[in-house]
């Protein structure tokens, strides 16, 4: 009896070195890097971060899509992405460092690092007030995967928390809002705003002026403060540098940006009261995430369902 054929993987990358990836697929699978430009009817599966646009519409029998990473939109940059399932990452390793991430930004606006820093480099010796955590409101836009882990902490830490989705949200201990109607209150009880949304075309460029000016303005530390770990084109980087300019917003941090990697004369590198880390909040670490990418390969085949999947009409 034969054994049946096992799917072929086409990795196409741009933008980092695929080879760890490429060295962990391999170990189970049949992986062709690069296209040579023409079809390929080969190819089953289709492993991509930012992939060369038109390259997959040239798999005629792809059947499955895998995003390295937790978010899709660097694969809807192509127009002539296949009709095919999209599997999307969800991993604890990942969710796991977003949390930490978020946590650690959170403590420092609200331990007032930005302001001790300065001290610091002026040798000045001043305890400014300090508020207590559950006088400040934490509002998590996007309240999804890495959303709910990172409230789930900040609860712990004593934090009130409020989350901020597209669909009714019932979790213990947060209040939740959804939608445009929700959108006003969530941000208007909001003291450090963290954005974890995707990128969609109902989400881009959410984080402009007029969001941020209806912030809590009279909160505890003296004025709002962001965190954006989404994705870059949420925002719109000249009206959080006018919020900071004119008081709106106190302080941010910035792990990505609307063009990446940010450009040397972007103002916000200097900027005093603005943190900036290089997408790197949560790193896709293939050594934990391609090993369940092939278990759901093997499961396919098995006829299993896939999960993980993309809901291609809402982006995400
Ligand atoms: P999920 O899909 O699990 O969650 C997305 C959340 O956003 C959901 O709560 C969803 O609402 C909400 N949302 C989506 N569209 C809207 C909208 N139009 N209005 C209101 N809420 C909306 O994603 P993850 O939590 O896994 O990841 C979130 C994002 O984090 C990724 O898309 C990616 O861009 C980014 N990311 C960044 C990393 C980094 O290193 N900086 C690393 C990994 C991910 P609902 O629950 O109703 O569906
Ligand atoms: C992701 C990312 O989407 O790394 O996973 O940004």
């Amino acid at each position: 009896m034969s054994t049946p054929q096992r799917g072929r993987v086409l990795l196409s990358v741009t933008g980092f070195n695929p080879q760890r990836w490429y060295d962990l697929l391999s170990q189970e699978r049949d992986v062709v890097l690069e296209p040579d430009g023409a079809e390929d009817p080969s190819i089953d599966y289709a492993v991509v971060w930012k992939q060369q646009p038109g390259v997959l519409a040239k798999l005629p029998n792809l059947k499955v899509i895998f995003s390295i990473g937790a978010g899709v939109d660097h694969i809807f940059n192509d127009d002539q992405v296949p009709d095919v399932p999209i599997v999307r990452v969800v991993a604890e390793n990942l969710t796991q460092y977003m949390c930490e991430y978020v946590n650690w930004r959170v403590l420092d606006h609200h331990r007032q690092g930005a302001l001790y820093r300065t001290q610091q480099t002026k040798k000045v010796w001043h305890e400014p007030r300090q508020p207590p955590a559950n006088e400040v409101s934490v509002g998590i836009m996007g309240l999804g995967q890495l959303g709910t882990r990172a409230a789930g902490a900040l609860l712990a830490l004593g934090f009130s928390v409020n989350g901020w989705s597209r669909t009714p949200k019932e979790i213990d201990g947060i209040a939740s809002y959804h939608g445009e109607d929700g959108l006003t209150p969530f941000l208007n009880a909001t003291d450090i705003l963290v954005v974890l949304l995707p990128l969609t075309p109902a989400t881009d460029g959410i984080v402009n002026y007029g969001l941020l000016s209806r912030l809590r303005q009279d909160g505890p530390l003296g004025g709002p403060c962001l965190i954006n770990a989404g994705r870059g084109k949420l925002q719109r980087e000249a009206d959080i540098l006018r919020a900071l300019e004119d008081g709106v917003l106190k302080e941010a941090s910035l792990d990505v940006f609307e063009s990446e990697p940010l450009a040397s004369e972007s103002p916000l590198w200097e900027h005093p009261r603005v943190f900036v880390t290089p997408h790197a909040a949560a790193t896709s670490d293939p050594a934990h995430l391609a090993p369940p990418m092939l278990r759901q390969m093997d499961a396919f085949e098995r006829g299993e369902p896939l999960e993980n999947l993309v809901d291609r009409k809402a982006g995400y």
